[in-house]
């Protein structure tokens, strides 16, 4: 069966005039070349110009649907300035490429930036069945995947970004840092082009959001799965392969061969964009030139193809007049009577001239200072074929990783890149044959189909169920509203922090609301109901908390416990031995020590290393760590060591939730037995082998409960509603609480 992508790009592959031509960028190409037998191809993205004429518009959809299978999103001159002239190139491409000294903000960009996103993914959502995937492609839509997630579920979502994503210290300058993040978070897949951007993006995620993940996969707290994967674009091979083949090629190899003759050619080719290093790479070139002698000066001759880009925004501006003096100033300077070193081309070159360049440079020089990969490296060395030029690469290009036998260089040393091009100049053709040909060979063979097919099929493969099902509260309801309403005691055992309560980064500050309580009590007064918290908390603290004894808690896990209506807290205890703390205390408080922002509670059951105001990459290694010395060290002692939530505890064996409620148990026959926690700590609960046992786990991780509720919020509406029903009567009916 055939599978619809519904593809989003910014800008569809069109420009529209009198008649409507298509282009044939690196993504027309990949999506092109995709088996038509297995994938149908639609296309979203704005057309480019602006025109508010509902009848051309009307006609240019149609010629669009009809003709190229691209599907239009109008916008005006307005939403265009801040959508892709602002928020897009003025605010995030300079941060994703490390450069915040040129980001700027406006707030009306950001309106902007999320009307057209949505704008985008009303399209989709116009057009998408279900099994169609989609994939949004780049920094101008970030938001898109949360916007489609949100409104279809189902859907199957992909993002891709084409720019590096940088270290969290640069992403988190911007102003709406965490909604770009959670937009991304949307997309079932989420797509780079080297592991270290994937790398960064985790970090950025941890620390904007709080939200823990594995290599390739991030959970969100609804229980959404983002896979990541690293898949690095390639170059259009079978354009280039063609073109390489075909004798307007040869032609015009032979009039650059014969315009160069006696000269060595150094190329450039890129969009005239500040991050592709072009003022750098003119101090390089002016240091190599004030090397040679006035004969040598002759022999030597530099093309810059720039094309101009994004030019309404301030920067780009700037960097053209720059450029231009600079090329102006340097070429006033070394310029001979017949020749003066560089010749600056600011538009774009014919392809199959392009081609004939790069196949005729002795050097391509490709120096941005950052980019998310550059094809233009890729497509020098594909058209290495006969004449074995050599390729100079800055190690910031994404391209670097898999074109290692290329020259790496450092675009800001201007010495060192003079001095390499000196050397590559006067490399011995074998040798640069040698490194070329594994270079050339890799990157003809994963070209850019081959990274959208592998893009794809991962997608197809990505896991869209979520692990948080709403429906199985639902079930543990009626179970418990079925207990009560025929007559049946129930117990409520529940945990505190994280379960009724949400955490805060402060202990103390997580004191009950006026809704925690009224609830408790509410639930206790029911007839045949128990409630019992069941904490980790000191007795002190639940004391503090909780200075009434409206309901039973026990604390420390078990080892202290006050019965509701009494106010005395009884230890259970007292024959258990706490000797092993002597032995281990002493290694927490290196631990505390070691790891700014932690610190030590000593609780009488156990021990506690606290990390949750640590870096929290840190943190979790720290963390690691002491877990590892701690099972040396008590491997034979009557303790359990447990990686918790940002906690590494050390408790007695012979005390845990579990143990206090089976204990607990034998003084009632309950119908029901309600335990709900979050942590790791709350498992002893839901291990407990009894058959009347309701287990709920708070939150998305891995657990031994058999239902789920996705945060405190909802397990309080959980128990609202368990309440309003008791107190209407109404326990028999077969509606399941609906909890959201
Ligand atoms: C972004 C990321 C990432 C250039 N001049 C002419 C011309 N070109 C073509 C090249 C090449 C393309 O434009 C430029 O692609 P790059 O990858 O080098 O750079 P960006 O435009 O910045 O692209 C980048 C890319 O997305 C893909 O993910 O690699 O890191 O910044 O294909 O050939 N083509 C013609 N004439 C020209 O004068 N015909």
């Amino acid at each position: 069966m055939r599978t619809t992508i519904i593809n989003v790009s910014n800008r569809l592959p069109v420009t529209v005039g009198e008649t409507i031509t298509k282009s044939s960028g690196g993504l027309v190409a990949a999506l092109e070349g995709l088996s038509p037998e297995d994938y149908h191809l639609k296309w979203i993205g704005w057309p480019g110009g602006s025109t508010d004429d509902p009848a051309r518009q009307k006609k240019i959809e149609q010629l669009l649907v009809q003709e190229h299978g691209c599907v239009p999103v109008f916008l005006s001159e307005e939403e265009v300035a801040g959508h892709y002239g602002g928020f897009s190139n003025s605010s995030i491409w300079p941060l994703l490429h490390y450069m915040p000294n040129f980001m700027r903000y406006d707030p009306a960009w950001w309106e902007h930036y999320r009307n057209v996103n949505q704008r985008f993914a009303d399209k989709v959502l116009e057009l998408a069945q279900p099994g169609d995937l989609v994939w949004v492609h780049d920094y101008q839509l970030m938001l898109m995947p949360g916007m489609l997630h949100a409104a279809m579920p189902e859907l199957k979502i992909g993002f891709f970004l084409h720019t590096p994503f940088p270290s969290f210290e640069t992403f988190r300058c911007h102003p709406k840092r965490r909604e770009l993040v959670a937009g991304m978070l949307g997309a079932h897949l989420i797509g780079f082009h080297t592991f270290g951007y994937m790398r960064h993006f985790r970090s950025t995620v941890l620390r904007l959001l709080g939200l823990e993940s594995e290599i390739t996969r991030i959970r969100s707290d609804d229980g959404h799965t983002s896979a990541m994967g690293v898949f690095p674009i390639g170059i259009n091979a079978p354009k280039f392969e063609e073109t390489l083949g075909s004798p307007e090629f040869a032609q015009r190899r032979d009039d650059f061969l014969r315009a160069n003759a006696g000269k060595r050619v150094v190329l450039s080719v890129e969009r005239m964009d500040y991050t592709k290093g072009i003022l750098h790479r003119l101090d390089a070139i002016e240091e190599f030139l004030s090397r040679l002698d006035v004969n040598e000066r002759d022999s030597i001759k530099f093309i810059f193809v720039s094309v101009p880009s994004r030019e309404s925004v301030e920067e780009y501006q700037e960097l053209r007049a720059d450029t231009e003096a600079r090329v102006g100033r340097i070429n006033g300077q070394y310029a001979t009577l017949s020749s003066s070193p560089i010749r600056f081309i600011h538009s774009s070159v014919d392809f199959t001239d392009l081609c004939a360049l790069y196949a005729t440079a002795d050097v391509g020089m490709v120096t941005p200072l950052i980019d998310g990969m550059n094809l233009v490296a890729k497509e020098y060395i594909a058209c290495q074929r006969e004449h074995a030029g050599v390729l100079i690469l800055s190690e910031f290009a994404g391209a670097a990783e898999e074109l290692s036998s290329a020259v790496l260089v450092n675009p800001y040393d201007a010495r060192a890149v003079a001095q390499t091009l000196a050397e590559a100049l006067a490399l011995p053709e074998e040798e640069r044959r040698a490194c070329n040909e594994p270079m050339r060979a890799r990157v003809m063979q994963f070209d850019a189909q081959h990274w959208a097919r592998s893009f794809l099929e991962a997608l197809q493969a990505a896991d869209i169920s979520r692990s948080v099902e709403p429906e199985s509260a639902e079930n543990a309801a009626a179970r418990l509203r079925a207990a009560m309403g025929g007559g049946e005691r129930v117990a409520l055992f529940l945990d505190y922090d994280g379960t009724l309560r949400e955490m805060e980064r402060e202990p103390r500050a997580a004191k009950p609301t006026p809704e925690i309580r009224e609830l408790l009590q509410g639930l206790q007064k029911l007839r045949n109901v128990d409630v019992l918290l069941v904490s980790g908390r000191s007795h002190q603290d639940l004391e503090l908390f909780f200075p009434e004894p409206d309901f039973s808690c026990v604390a420390e896990h078990g080892a202290t416990f006050r019965r509701a209506g009494q106010r005395e807290w009884v230890q259970w205890d007292r024959d258990i031995s706490y000797a092993w703390k002597e032995e281990i205390r002493e290694l927490l408080r290196l631990y505390e020590h070691s790891t700014p922002g932690s610190w030590v509670e000593e609780k009488r059951t156990s021990l506690v290393w606290h990390h949750r105001k640590t870096d929290p990459e840190f943190g979790t290694w720290k963390a690691n760590q002491l877990t590892h010395e701690l099972g040396t060290m008590m491997a034979n002692e009557p303790v359990k060591i447990r990686q918790g939530r940002k906690i590494v505890e050390v408790t007695s064996a012979q005390v845990s939730k579990g143990v206090a409620i089976r204990r607990l148990l034998h003084e009632h026959d309950y119908g029901a037995i309600l335990c709900v926690g979050d942590d790791q700590t709350d498992e002893s609960m839901f291990e407990l082998d009894q058959p009347n046992l309701i287990s709920i786990k708070i939150g998305a991780e891995p657990s031994r409960a058999r239902y789920r509720v996705a945060d405190p919020a909802a397990f309080r509406r959980f128990l609202r509603e368990l309440l309003t029903a008791a107190r209407d009567g109404n326990l028999h009916t077969a509606q399941p609480a609906v909890i959201h």
